[in-house]
């Protein structure tokens, strides 16, 4: 009847209108880009008013973020951690002020009491993907890779590597001979990717190239058409996020494999949110998004052209 509709549009409105603070890393990839622009695109369909917060890959500004957030007695926070370690205290506060929160794309070693669910891809999986088709791509040859690692101490960084461990142990032709952090970003990529190949008989001794994130991928590419070998070839490429430069490399040839990582984690974060605001109901922990291999067989203009409109 009558109170039952009332019931429904005032739960329905409970969503119009609340406050959501986003704690974000910064913009240091493509990808991180593209979930802030969704996140922000979701908040606007969805009625939400987001404080936005760029924290510059700085810990201490993610958390005076979440300090500020809670002072503004916002609804909710969404936090996309840089680093495991260091969340317990302001996560208190957080609780403390009964503000719950979300965590996108990256993990937190603080006991999962401190937040209300985690939304994000499996990020060993990911590297037991990547570490897969460097496998089968390479069979019994030799193959002597080069690793470049993403932000130190953050779960990407740590779970991307130990899937791909997992992936070519066994395989003793295949051997990371070098392995150090690009920081996910082009710019780092570029720089470590050189140093690299003056460490490698001018990239000579390379066979392959395992970059955590496409961002580092597309910056190693530059350094190794600037030694005079050809990526994608020379030295194959594989990494992860699936961003549309990676496709633009691969349809020139230059790359070979990605791993996609959707940047929707707000869409599955706010239907938590919703559904919590409106009634108390406790998400899941985890809500995993899915992850997919694409390669230079996949189309990759067509999946160029279908992203880059995306927010990247
Ligand atoms: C992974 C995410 C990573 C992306 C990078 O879940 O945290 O951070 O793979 C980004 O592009 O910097």
């Amino acid at each position: 009847g009558t109170a039952a509709a009332l019931m429904i549009s005032t739960t329905a409105a409970m969503a119009e209108g609340e406050t959501v603070g986003f704690a974000q890393i910064g913009s240091e990839s493509g990808w991180r880009a593209a979930e802030t622009t969704l996140t922000k695109q979701q908040a606007e369909e969805r009625g939400i008013d987001l404080r936005f917060s760029d924290a510059q890959q700085k810990q201490e500004n993610q958390i005076a973020a979440i300090r500020s957030f809670v002072a503004q007695g916002v609804d909710a926070i969404l936090l996309a951690p840089v680093v495991a370690t260091g969340w317990d205290s302001v996560l208190e506060e957080a609780q403390e002020a009964e503000i719950p929160v979300v965590l996108l794309d990256r993990q937190v070693d603080s006991s999962d009491d401190l937040y209300l669910t985690a939304v994000g891809s499996d990020l060993v999986h990911e590297g037991e993907v990547a570490g897969e088709w460097l496998v089968n791509a390479v069979g019994d040859e030799e193959c002597r890779i080069v690793e470049l690692q993403g932000t130190t101490g953050s779960t990407p960084a740590i779970d991307r590597k130990t899937g791909f461990e997992n992936a070519i142990e066994g395989h003793d032709n295949l051997e990371i001979v070098r392995s150090q952090t690009g920081d996910f970003t082009r710019a780092q990529g570029k720089e470590v990717m050189e140093s690299f190949l003056q460490a490698e008989n001018g990239g000579k001794d390379i066979c392959a190239l395992y970059a955590h994130n496409d961002d580092m991928a597309v910056g190693a590419i530059q350094a190794i058409k600037e030694a005079g070998l050809a990526p994608g070839d020379d030295i194959l490429i594989v990494s992860i996020d699936a961003v549309p430069d990676i496709f633009k490399a691969m349809a020139d040839g230059e790359a070979n494999a990605t791993v996609e990582l959707t940047p929707n984690m707000a869409g599955p974060a706010f239907d938590a949110l919703e559904a919590y605001w409106a009634d108390g109901t406790m998400p899941e922990k985890f809500i995993q998004t899915e992850s997919k291999l694409y390669t230079q067989e996949n189309d990759p203009m067509g999946e160029y052209e279908t992203r880059k409109d995306l927010g990247y």
